[in-house]
């Protein structure tokens, strides 16, 4: 086989990528090992940034999403028992977010791929990268029973974070800076109709909530758990209970709820990898990095990756140009170190950490309070939390 791109992996990252490159005219191979029906229904990510929803709508791809997403134009901190509006679009000149589940974003793309007549190919197994230092790197896998080699001029490790993309790099070759957090959310989706019209982020003296929703029947809700909890011991009616000690307001506010469709734990971390490329490889999205989910930005942060190496894909194929490639990485990486510091700043304002009610506990009040009741902190927030048009 043999294509101009071979992307190994078919999650936003890939798709969006795979999509980019078509409407540039460059061919491409998506290789994803799950099945279409699993990737499909994979419960992730919820909230789309401004850029984000931008690249879709611009590429045609935001049918369904501008149908059913829905648009947020401010989110609410809680902690000492009040909530505060921050008004995301009335301090961002009209940007706003949209809520949209990952998987909606999925299915979207793989449809409009495959109706395009593009290639992806599902299923696939024992993926390996070959050659990345040569002009011809390859692909090699086993595919409908049989053993595969995708000869191509580029590889796009799209794979996320436990792929074979990043692995495939000799040693010695990337520097991997890491932080991991003392906790880890557990979440749940709800059929419940969500009990506010927009985001709630909760720091509570029991630990952080989180308040989001999927659609007006489906809420879907996050606990601050400790990393290693045992989901097992966590009845729905525990979550429920914790979650409506932890969301209480003085003002007696109440949590609807209703029958769980999904629950998990996912840890947090925050990790980069640089450079993001090695010879003829690419990485982009979870591949490279990884955020605590506190700031939204896993996904969009992916979207924003492969814009870059797609424009810079489009230019080397149409004049030649090798500047944009061998810059792709410190471009990435100047968001990806701005959304990095932000998803940490959120992640340390709201979480409980074990000194309990100590000093930084006094601390993480003082900067929620001056979050509230100042426009500069406020605008600081929004404008990243909306996404920063440049960085
Ligand atoms: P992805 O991981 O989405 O996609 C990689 C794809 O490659 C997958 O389809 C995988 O099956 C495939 N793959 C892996 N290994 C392969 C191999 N060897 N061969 C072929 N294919 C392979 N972000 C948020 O903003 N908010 C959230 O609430 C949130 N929740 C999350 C919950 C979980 C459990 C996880 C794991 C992540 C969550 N994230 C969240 C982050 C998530 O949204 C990612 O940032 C986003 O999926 C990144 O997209 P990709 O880089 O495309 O990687
Ligand atoms: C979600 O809706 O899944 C969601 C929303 C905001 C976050 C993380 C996840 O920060």
């Amino acid at each position: 086989m043999r294509t101009q791109v071979g992307i190994v992996g078919a999650g936003p990252a890939g798709l969006v990528l795979a999509h980019l490159l078509a409407r540039a005219g460059v061919d491409s191979v998506v290789l994803e090992n799950r099945s279409r029906a699993y990737i499909e229904q994979r419960v992730r990510a919820g909230v789309l940034e401004q850029n984000t929803v931008d690249l879709l709508r611009e590429h045609g791809l935001a049918e369904r999403l501008d149908r059913e997403g829905m648009v947020h134009h401010g989110l609410e901190l809680r902690f000492a028992g009040r909530g505060h509006r921050i008004p995301l679009s009335e301090l961002t000149g009209g940007r706003a977010i949209t809520v949209y589940g990952q998987q909606e974003v999925v299915k979207d793309l793989v449809k409009a791929r495959l109706d395009a007549g593009g290639e992806i190919l599902f299923e696939v197994e024992d993926i390996s990268l070959h050659d990345l230092g040569s002009q011809r790197p390859a692909i090699r896998f086993r595919h409908d029973g049989g053993e595969q080699e995708l000869r191509c001029d580029v590889v796009a490790g799209c794979d996320g974070h436990h792929g074979i993309s990043r692995a495939s790099i000799p040693p010695g070759v990337l520097t991997a800076y890491e932080r991991e957090y003392p906790f880890a959310w557990l979440g749940i989706l709800a059929e419940a109709p969500p009990s506010s019209e927009e985001l709630i982020y909760c720091s509570s003296e029991r630990g952080f909530a989180l308040h989001s929703m999927r659609s007006p029947k489906v809420t879907r809700l996050y606990l601050q758990v400790d990393p290693a909890e045992d989901l097992a011991s966590w009845s729905d009616e525990r979550i429920w209970e914790e979650l409506r000690a932890r969301l209480a307001t003085d003002d007696g506010w109440t949590l609807a709820d209703g029958p769980l469709l999904e629950k998990g734990i996912t840890s947090m971390r925050s990790f980069v990898v640089e450079p993001m490329q090695y010879g003829r490889l690419y990485l982009a999205g979870d591949a490279a990095h990884i955020v605590p989910a506190t700031g939204a930005k896993g996904l969009n942060l992916a979207v924003a990756d492969v814009r870059i190496l797609a424009e810079a894909l489009e230019g080397w194929y149409r004049t030649g140009r090798t500047d944009l490639l061998d810059a792709y990485s410190a471009t990435c990486l100047r968001r990806v170190w701005r959304v990095q510091q932000f998803s940490w700043w959120m992640t340390s304002m709201l979480h409980l950490f074990d000194d309990g009610g100590g000093f930084d506990r006094h601390l993480q009040l003082s900067q929620l309070a001056y979050v509230c009741s100042s426009k500069a902190a406020a605008t600081s927030l929004a404008e990243n939390y909306v996404g920063l048009p440049h960085v």
